[in-house]
């Protein structure tokens, strides 16, 4: 047989292969496991806002262009991790905390990115902006895995991480991001820029307070831990894109 015979019959059958994999997934989803429905719809979310950020591209002006590419870039590489953690709470019940610290060592950096690409689309900023945001990113994922992992002491984890996230909010509101953003923004970027730093401080919270009940405060309930991380990511990822996309819109109308 050719190879592009062999091909033919080999391609559906691998095809077909897979099916039960992907049946077996939708099987195990029970009708009242909410927190399973809850990884299922929040990981259909990601998916949808994915393709509208990206097509919306096409609507704004080229200097917003990157920050939308990036928002769709978080909730795409989030979907897939909701994906996995998707089948690995249907399959076994377990919290699948590795999976949300990978995908956050890669969106949390890319969420801190957009506060630099939203100033730089009006205005000139440093490259410090954007290495302190980095470096404050990785001291609290860094510190929060160790401690999560049992590489370190838990309360010592959470300590390192929490002084990661304050150098982080002391950039956003009173460091040069904040200055840049109060003094030379205007007003449409500055209610923008101004609901994105409530966003980190109010939204991302859950994430230590998490972490917090769960491991320092004699364990919390693990279905609800994973109900409330799942909708803190509906307003930290998708929302947070929605506010940059609708900025991004407004100034590219404006002009
Ligand atoms: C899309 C995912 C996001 C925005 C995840 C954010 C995660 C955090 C803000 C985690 C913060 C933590 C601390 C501030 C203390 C130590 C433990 C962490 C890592 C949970």
């Amino acid at each position: 047989m050719s190879i592009r015979k062999t091909f033919k019959f080999v391609a559906p059958a691998a095809i077909l292969s897979t099916m039960p994999v992907i049946a077996q997934a939708a099987e195990n989803l029970q009708s009242d496991d909410f927190v399973g429905i809850s990884f299922w719809l929040i990981s259909m979310a990601l998916v949808a806002s994915t393709a509208f950020f990206f097509l919306e591209t096409q609507r704004v002006a080229a200097k917003w262009k990157t920050s939308l590419v990036v928002s769709g870039l978080v909730t795409l590489v989030a979907a897939v991790h909701y994906f996995y953690m998707r089948d690995v709470w249907i399959a076994t019940g377990d919290t699948p905390t590795v999976y949300r610290y990978i995908d956050w060592l890669i969106t949390v950096p890319l969420l801190m990115i957009e506060f630099y690409l939203v100033l730089r689309a009006i205005t000139n900023v440093s490259g410090g902006v954007f290495w302190r945001l980095t470096i404050g990113t990785l001291v609290m994922l860094i510190g929060g895995y160790m401690g999560e992992a049992g590489y370190m002491n838990v309360t010592l984890g959470f300590v390192i991480g929490m002084v990661g996230w304050a150098y982080i909010l002391y950039e956003i509101f009173a460091g040069e991001a904040g200055k840049v953003a109060a003094n030379d923004a205007p007003a449409s970027v500055q209610s923008a820029y101004s609901t994105m730093r409530w966003i980190v401080t109010i939204g991302w919270a859950i994430y230590p307070l998490g972490y917090f009940f769960g491991y320092m405060a004699g364990g919390a309930d693990m279905a609800s831990l994973n109900i409330i991380y799942n909708l803190a990511d509906v307003l930290n990822k998708i929302a947070f894109g929605v506010i940059i996309w609708n900025v991004a819109v407004a100034e590219s109308e404006a002009k």
